[in-house]
């Protein structure tokens, strides 16, 4: 039904001609088209408005080419669902309203999912309308880890110190309010297969800061109930960014594949999951900084090193916002042309 299917197929484990090609923050950040709208409209207009969503979702296969869409959206709607106010600052990046004592945890609300997530179902549906069976599209969420960062430091950070502190000092309600994203995840996460996202990706972008210990107490084992609710419906695509001491354990929550940051290499990879993991990934992005045919030998480059087969072609962690155009189209048409 979906004419290029080279993306579904790999994530089934299906030898393929080249490997498909996509990458992490691809639909908004750096096409000068998507800057025209995010001029005009706010934000969440862009993420809950039918037909920007599509605008936005569609705009990097129509002009670099990958094999795959992804939703347009944030991670941080999960925190709006339980009723945090949410606000994108232009330049600064998200502020929080931040739930963190015993009331405020108790008070984030599971009743509210499917009134507030209303907006998707039509947005995701002119999605697909517009992708017109294009490619396939990924439907996403962070992992609950990743949202109690926010939830509870307000912002960006570059260490999370007070998320961390919260799960330290109390480490019963962190798990709370834990236990509270992960049901409005999967529920998230439902709807956005209900309304026809073909695979879900759960980004943990926070997770490679914890250590092992605490990573497998806190994150860890929501990511695998994640995993394992909507495993039977479509591909799940666990991506823990930094957490590659993780990666054995990760491999074993039923995911279809792995995401790697560029800090873990594809050959320690292959070694601790063995040739039959599919992992996704791992050109430093800051590499399509550089200019073309520096992008197109580092790809190849890269490509390589996972050893051909089961490897979903992408970067470590999300395109910069001032990579070029051409740059990125370097990186697409290299994995393109690589040949099995
Ligand atoms: O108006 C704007 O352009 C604001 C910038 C922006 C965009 C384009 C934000 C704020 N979110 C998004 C979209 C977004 N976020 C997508 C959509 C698809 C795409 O761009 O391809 C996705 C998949 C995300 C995921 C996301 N949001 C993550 C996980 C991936 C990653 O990069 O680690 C995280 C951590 C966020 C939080 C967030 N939202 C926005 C910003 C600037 C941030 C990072 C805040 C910080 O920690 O400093």
């Amino acid at each position: 039904m979906i004419k290029n299917d080279l993306f579904l197929r790999t994530l089934h484990g299906e030898s393929t001609e080249r490997p498909p090609v996509w990458f992490m923050r691809q639909a908004g950040r750096y096409l000068p088209d998507y800057m025209v709208l995010k001029e005009k409209y706010s934000f969440f207009e862009r993420v809950q408005n039918p037909d920007l969503a599509r605008k936005i979702t569609v705009m990097p296969i129509d002009q670099v080419g990958v094999d795959a869409a992804i939703l347009f959206s944030d991670i941080l709607v999960i925190a709006q669902s339980l009723g945090l106010q949410v606000d994108m600052i232009p330049e600064k990046g998200p502020v929080l309203q931040t739930a963190t004592t015993e009331a405020e945890v108790a008070a984030l609300n599971l009743e509210n999912t499917y009134e507030f997530f209303r907006y998707a179902t039509p947005a995701i549906e002119a999605v697909k309308e517009g992708l017109e069976n294009r490619v396939p599209l990924i439907g996403f969420a962070g992992s609950p880890w990743t949202l109690l960062c926010y939830i509870v430091q307000g912002q960006g950070s570059k260490d999370f110190g007070e998320a961390k502190k919260f799960i330290l000092n109390v480490p019963e309600r962190a798990k709370v309010m834990l236990e509270k994203i992960t049901e409005a995840t999967i529920r998230y996460l439902e709807i956005q297969i209900d309304a026809g996202c073909d695979v879900v990706q759960i980004f943990d972008s926070w997770g490679g800061i914890l250590s092992p210990t605490m990573y497998y107490e806190f994150s860890l084992p929501y990511m695998e109930r994640i995993t394992k609710a909507v495993k039977d419906r479509v591909p799940v695509i666990l991506f823990a960014k930094g957490a590659w001491y993780a990666l054995d354990k990760l491999n074993a929550t039923g995911a279809s594949a792995l995401g790697l940051s560029w800090t873990t290499s594809p050959e320690y990879a292959r070694k601790i999951c063995g040739p039959k993991t599919i992992f996704q990934g791992n050109l430093d992005p800051a590499t399509l900084l550089a200019s073309p045919d520096v992008v197109a030998k580092a790809t190849k480059k890269m490509i390589d090193s996972f050893g051909g087969q089961n490897h979903v072609v992408n970067l470590g962690h999300g395109v910069l916002p001032t990579t070029r155009v051409e740059s990125a189209k370097a990186f697409v048409e290299t994995a393109k042309a690589y040949p099995y």
